[in-house]
Order: structure tokens, then C-alpha cells, then sequence
């Protein structure tokens, strides 16, 4: 697809994120020049997925474009039951809802928005079990997503195991800026969560991403495919919840995934109450199709490589021009310290949602705030102020160019040399649930 860009003016620019609250979700995107607000359906599907569109078989129970589907997920991630929904969040809804208890904990490498949210609304409590190495934006661990199996041990001791359905394992964890676990350290998650009867849940939102940085950084893994890599990743876990919209290349879709018989069952009752029959979940006949497509693609070595290598691309520019970023440089976006760009800014004023919208006014460029804001509010009524303060220039997929990525990196640069002049922001309205969505701020005099 070939769509016509349009140029703002710089004041034209200031005008927009102005009465888009300072808010970059809040933007039209007819106003953004280059769009790395997220990689989340934002890919482009290839010839073959668009002429999947074309064979949608749209009965309302039992598609064939939903057995593919099925068959597509077994083949490549290995799971046995799959229960279709519309996105991610109704997958991590349902499981939720199915597994957490009222005064339960639930232990997980990083909070994710929206699963951390449907834990607490489940009447649950996240507790952050990551490696410290993920808090740091400088530290160069290679796998920072693995899990401190002493912080995992440590809340088996003290809640008892009764307490902590399952362990959610997010593969190529978002949040610290897109960073792999290691297959070694799952292993070792698994067998410690089972010999508790603690299940595994899988966010395998970016699996495929994580298993491309497996195959190029643990030892042992250079010389196997990509999906054999997968099979193993799942292989150490019970459930999964898939939000297609990233690795998948489709714009819509997603699904949760079980082993269990009785556990699929139940997820099927569910799924006929929020999102539709088990064999469309609230997508179209055509949808699954091009999804079944793309699970397959995204698979293929070339696909991956070329992908997780354009990220890498605008990490190294970035890091040689000496601009603060996460390190290592993770497989979907690179992520700007906003605590280093801004040190100026309190906590507390939103450095990242500032510089955010400051990239926007300075060349069009949308990106997304990964700090405070998101991070919102703790039982305390406080902002949480995390760790990581950051800002996300998310890739989409067959997308852009390298020459997008130059003249992104341009930009970064330019409000780099004129950091001293951006303010803090404080909040004019603050939804209640995930609030960076929606929020509005104004800058601070
Ligand atoms: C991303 C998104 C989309 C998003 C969601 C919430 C806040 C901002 C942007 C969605 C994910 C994800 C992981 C690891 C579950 C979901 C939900 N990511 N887990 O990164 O990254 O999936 O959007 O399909 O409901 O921009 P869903």
C-alpha cells in the first residue's frame, strides 16, 4: 500500500500536539510524518496475506479460515487448544478472570500495561520478579528479560505457592525496551514453577522476536531454525495469550492458547461471552486467514533478520551520535532515556511524555511515552516513578525505510542539541484506567 504524506509546518505542528493534550496518542494521523507510535497492527501484510483476504469463508460457526488458523498455530508454537479473540488484552482478560483469585500474587518479567491491569481487576496483585540488570538502562546484559529466580523463590516462601496461580513470562519484554529472555532461564523458571503447581503463562506477543535474539546470543541456539527455537520457548509453558497485531503482521487479531482440556473448555464458554464463537472470536473469516498467513512468515529467517536489523540500525545511529538509549538495543523499537536526555525534568512532570511530544513538534515524528505515565498510580495514590523513564520509537514491519530511520535519527538529534529548553508537563485530565491513553497535560511555566 502507498499512501501520500503531508508536511506540516513546524507551527502547525505545535498547534496539533497542543490540542492533542501533549498527548501523542491524542494526534491524528494525518498529521504524522513518520509514525513509530507502535508496532501493533501498524505492519504491512504481504501479497500473500492480502490474497488470503479474498478466500474469508464468513459462516458464523466453524470457517475453515479458523481451522487453518488452528492448524497454522500448532504447527509453528505447538500449543493444543486455540480460543481466537479480537486482540491481546481479551486473551489476557479471559485467562484473568479463569486462573487469579481475589488476594492472590502474580509474578511476572515487567509489568505490561494492559496484563497488569487485568490482573488487579481479577482481584489480583503483580509482583516483579525481573533481573535488576532490566531496571538499567545502561546495564548490558544480554538477555534482560530473564527472571531472578531468587525474587521468584523468595514470593513462594512468603505467600505460599496456593497463592500464585501462575507466573506470566513475557518474551521479548516490552516494557524494558523490547529485551529477550534466555532459554536457559525459562527452563529453569518452569521447573521451579511446577514443582509448585504454579503454571506458566506466555505474554508470546514478540516470541519470534525473542527467538531471533536466542538464536544470534545463546549459546548452543546459532544453528537452529527460527520455529524450532519457538517450539522449545513454549515447550517450557502451559498457556499462552497472543496479541497478532506485532509479530503476526496483521492489523487485527489475536488469541489464547492452552494445553489443558479443561482449561480450553472453559476458555471457550467464556470467549461466546465477550468476544464471540469459539471459532472466530471477533475476528472476520478473512482476518484469521491473512493471520494464518502471517504466522507462518513470520517465521522465515530473512523475514526476522531484516526486521530485528532495522532496529538495530537505528539503535547503533543513535548510540554513535551519543544520544541516551536502552542497551543492549531490543528487537521492536529503541528507546530514548528520557532521565538522561532531560535530567532538568522531575520525575513527576513527565520527562518522557515531554520529549515525546517535543520530537512530534520538531519533525512529525510520533513515538510513545514508557515512563511514569504509563507506569500510573500505585495502591498509594503516588505516581509509581519507575525506573525506566523512557521513550519508544516502535518499527512497524515492512514498513519504512532506512532512509526514514536516518531521518528520524536527524530529529532526535536536533531536540537533543535543544533539550535545555523543554518543560514538564502536569496532567489537565487523568482517566482512571490506563491512563496514557487519554490523558491531557499542559506544560509547566
Ligand atoms: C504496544 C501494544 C499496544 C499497546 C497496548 C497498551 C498500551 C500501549 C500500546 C500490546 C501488548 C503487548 C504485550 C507485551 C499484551 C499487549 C496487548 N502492545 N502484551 O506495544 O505489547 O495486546 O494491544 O492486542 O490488546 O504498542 P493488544
Amino acid at each position: 500500500m502507498v499512501e501520500p504524506l503531508r508536511m506540516l509546518t513546524r507551527e502547525q505542528r505545535q498547534r496539533c500536539m497542543e490540542e492533542a493534550g501533549y498527548n501523542t496518542f491524542l494526534l491524528r494521523s494525518a498529521d504524522v510524518y513518520i509514525d513509530l507510535l507502535t508496532d501493533s497492527g501498524t505492519s504491512a501484510m504481504s501479497d500473500r496475506q492480502w490474497a488470503g483476504l479474498m478466500l474469508g469463508d464468513e459462516a458464523y460457526a466453524g470457517s475453515r479460515n479458523f481451522y487453518n488458523l488452528e492448524a497454522a498455530m500448532r504447527e509453528v508454537y505447538g500449543y493444543k487448544h486455540l480460543i481466537p479473540t479480537h486482540q491481546g488484552r481479551a486473551a489476557e482478560h479471559m485467562i484473568s478472570q479463569l486462573l487469579i483469585k481475589k488476594g492472590d500474587s502474580v509474578p511476572g518479567n515487567m509489568y505490561f500495561t494492559t496484563t497488569r491491569l487485568h490482573q488487579e481487576l481479577a482481584g489480583g496483585t503483580f509482583v516483579d520478579v525481573i533481573i535488576d540488570e532490566a531496571h538499567d538502562p545502561q546495564s548490558l546484559h544480554p538477555f534482560k528479560g530473564d527472571v531472578d529466580l531468587a525474587k521468584f523463590q523468595k514470593l513462594i516462601d512468603e505467600r505460599g505457592a496456593e497463592k500464585i496461580p501462575y507466573i506470566c513470562i513475557a518474551t521479548a519484554v516490552n516494557m524494558c525496551g523490547g529485551q529477550p529472555i534466555s532459554v536457559a532461564n525459562l527452563k529453569e523458571v518452569y521447573e521451579l514453577a511446577h514443582r509448585h503447581g504454579i503454571l506458566v503463562v506466555h505474554d508470546m506477543t514478540r516470541c519470534v522476536e525473542n527467538a531471533y535474539m536466542v538464536k544470534d546470543h545463546e549459546p548452543g541456539y546459532a544453528d537452529r531454525t527460527i520455529t524450532e527455537i519457538v517450539r522449545e520457548i513454549c515447550s517450557y509453558t502451559d498457556i499462552a495469550t497472543m496479541s497478532s497485531k506485532k509479530d503476526h503482521l496483521v492489523n487485527i487479531g489475536g488469541f489464547l492458547a492452552v494445553n489443558d482440556d479443561e482449561l480450553a473448555n472453559k476458555a471457550r464458554n467464556m470467549v461466546v461471552v465477550y468476544e464471540g464463537l469459539h471459532t472466530y472470536g471477533g475476528m472476520s473469516g478473512r482476518d484469521m486467514e491473512a493471520l494464518a498467513i502471517g504466522i507462518r512468515e513470520c517465521v522465515e529467517y530473512e523475514h526476522i533478520k531484516a526486521r530485528v536489523g532495522q532496529v538495530q540500525y537505528l539503535g547503533k545511529k543513535l548510540d554513535d551520535e551519543g544520544i541516551p538509549i536502552v542497551k543492549p538495543v531490543g528487537t521492536h523499537g529503541v528507546f530514548l532515556d528520557a532521565k538522561r536526555f532531560l535530567p532538568h525534568i522531575d520525575q513527576d512532570l513527565f520527562p518522557a511524555q515531554a520529549l515525546a511530544a517535543e520530537l512530534y513538534v520538531d519533525s512529525g515524528v510520533r513515538s510513545m511515552e514508557r515512563g511514569n505515565v504509563s507506569a500510573g498510580r500505585g495502591p498509594d495514590g503516588k505516581h509509581r516513578r519507575p525506573a525506566l523513564e523512557l521513550v519508544r520509537l516502535t518499527i512497524p514491519r515492512r514498513v519504512y525505510t532506512q532512509a526514514h530511520m536516518d531521518v528520524v535519527a536527524e530529529s532526535v538529534l536536533e531536540v537533543y542539541d535543544n533539550r535545555e529548553q523543554v518543560k514538564g508537563l502536569e496532567f489537565t485530565y487523568e482517566p482512571e484506567y490506563l491512563r496514557f491513553f487519554q490523558a491531557r497535560f499542559k506544560p509547566v511555566e
